[in-house]
């Protein structure tokens, strides 16, 4: 595995595409996200990561052409997945978690355990509502037609929440922004459009969209995803 060095915080970070990499960490002391190019759970990771902006690598894995050493360090065989030393976690607000609190500045989860129980049943709701269909929309599934319909309901029922605050939970960016942001980003890409009252919901995104940490954590797959 190789080692990018420290970084410069004016330039964005260093990606590349590993399909004959040596996936053993031991040894290496930087965080390293295994992320999937196109795979919206781990532009959840790259988000915060280059929010926070500490040292970190990030290793572009081909999910079509996917190495089979991922499911050595995750027995799901999904990604993302997060190597720090001796540590390894997948599941993307897992890890998202990990780092918020390994790295308090900013702060993503709110500092109040009233709120942070709250952020983590919005989480959780979702996972339930939005993100369970992912596969639906990226395989083109036979239900991705029922599931773009369920989706655009949902996020026009989230609508009128940017008219009376800038973020999911008021002014501050959280990591219910980040968790969001990339099926926002997805839209036109999944074929999803919004009904004229979804305007607040598309300024709001807009508003993330516009963040140097957002701009940062796309790949190039990514980038050409919304005109
Ligand atoms: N619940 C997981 C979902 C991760 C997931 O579904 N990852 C997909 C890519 S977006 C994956 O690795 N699928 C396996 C494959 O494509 O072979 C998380 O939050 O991290």
């Amino acid at each position: 595995m190789q080692f990018l060095g420290h970084r410069d915080f004016n330039a964005p970070r260093v990606r590349r595409v590993v399909r004959d990499a040596d996936y053993s960490w031991s040894g290496n002391t930087m965080m390293t996200l295994y992320s999937g190019t196109t795979c919206p759970f781990s532009h959840r990771c790259r988000i915060v990561l280059y929010e926070k902006g500490m040292d970190f690598q990030v290793i572009d894995v081909d999910l079509f052409n996917k190495p089979e050493d991922i499911a050595v360090i995750n027995p799901y065989n999904r990604v993302p997945v997060l190597v720090d030393r001796d540590l390894v976690l997948y599941e993307a607000n897992i890890i998202n978690e990990y780092i918020d609190e390994r790295f308090p500045h900013p702060q993503l989860m709110p500092p109040d355990p009233i709120m942070r129980a709250r952020a983590r049943q919005l989480l959780s709701s979702f996972e339930q509502e939005l993100f369970s269909h992912i596969d639906a929309l990226e395989k083109n599934l036979k239900s991705a037609d029922k599931v773009r319909g369920h989706v655009r309901d949902r996020l026009s029922e989230l609508a009128p929440v940017f008219s009376k605050q800038k973020f999911m939970l008021g002014d501050e960016f959280s990591m219910l922004d980040v968790a969001i942001a990339p099926l926002l980003w997805r839209l036109d890409h999944y074929g999803i459009e919004l009904p004229k009252a979804g305007a607040p919901l598309m300024k709001y995104a807009e508003r993330i969209f516009s963040r140097q940490g957002f701009i940062d954590a796309l790949t190039p797959s990514e980038k050409v995803m919304r005109r």
